[in-house]
């Protein structure tokens, strides 16, 4: 049986630092959309040079883009027994596109895990962050708006879309430590260490 996991919640609320965890425990990959983009853009590949400014910006990068991606990386022999989803879906279109992809191989969303902090936490982490990595997007007090509004805007009708849809979803309190945020989400999913 197969388990996907969609990672869900505004930029900065610790997406990616929980998944680098949680994928050793639920023993699937973890697929980050936005990982990748930035790949690309290291690389500096066709697509990393088409999605750059789009980063930059803060904004969403086409859904033919990010979803003909996705179903490559999904599609792969390592994520054939589930997957751990991070930054994506990014909008309903997106969360739609998934469910396709996934139903055509009997397989489905399972969990989604919705992190939340408040706004002021989410803008100190990624400013944080921009310091310390020198990430250009987590640099720029403009940028950082317009990644939240994005996310309210965009990204927030998806956890409607996953409850009227059945899903089951659950809602995480990011704040604390690392390790506590971990062990929060991994018993919400039943899932030992
Ligand atoms: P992402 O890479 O997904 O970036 P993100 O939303 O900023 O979250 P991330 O996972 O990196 O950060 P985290 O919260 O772990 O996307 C970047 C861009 O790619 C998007 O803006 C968009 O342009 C594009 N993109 C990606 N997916 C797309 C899609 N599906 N469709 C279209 N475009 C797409 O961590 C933030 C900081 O908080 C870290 O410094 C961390 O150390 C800190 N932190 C984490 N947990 C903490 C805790 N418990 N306490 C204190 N600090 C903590």
């Amino acid at each position: 049986m197969s388990r996907f996991v969609v990672l869900f919640g505004p930029p900065g609320v610790g997406k990616g630092t929980q998944a680098a965890l949680l994928k050793d425990a639920l023993k699937v990959p973890h697929i980050s959309t936005g990982d990748m983009f930035r790949d690309h853009k290291k690389r500096q590949t066709d697509l990393g040079k088409r999605v750059e400014a789009i980063l930059a910006a803060g904004d969403l990068v086409p859904d033919s883009v990010t979803n003909d991606m996705v179903r490559d990386r999904v599609g792969q022999a390592d994520a054939q027994a589930g997957a751990l989803l991070d930054g994506y879906p990014r909008n309903v279109a997106q969360a739609k596109v998934l469910d396709g992809i996934l139903g055509d191989r009997k397989a489905k969303v399972d969990d989604v895990v919705v992190i939340q902090v408040s706004k002021d936490e989410l803008i100190d982490r990624l400013l944080k962050r921009g310091k310390d990595s020198g990430r250009a997007d987590d640099q720029d007090p403009d940028v950082i708006d317009n990644r939240l509004n994005v996310y309210g805007e965009q990204s927030e009708p998806c956890i409607d879309y996953y409850e009227k849809t059945g899903k089951r979803v659950h809602r995480i309190d990011g704040v604390g430590t690392v390790a506590e945020v971990t062990d929060r989400i991994l018993k919400a999913l039943g899932v030992e260490r």
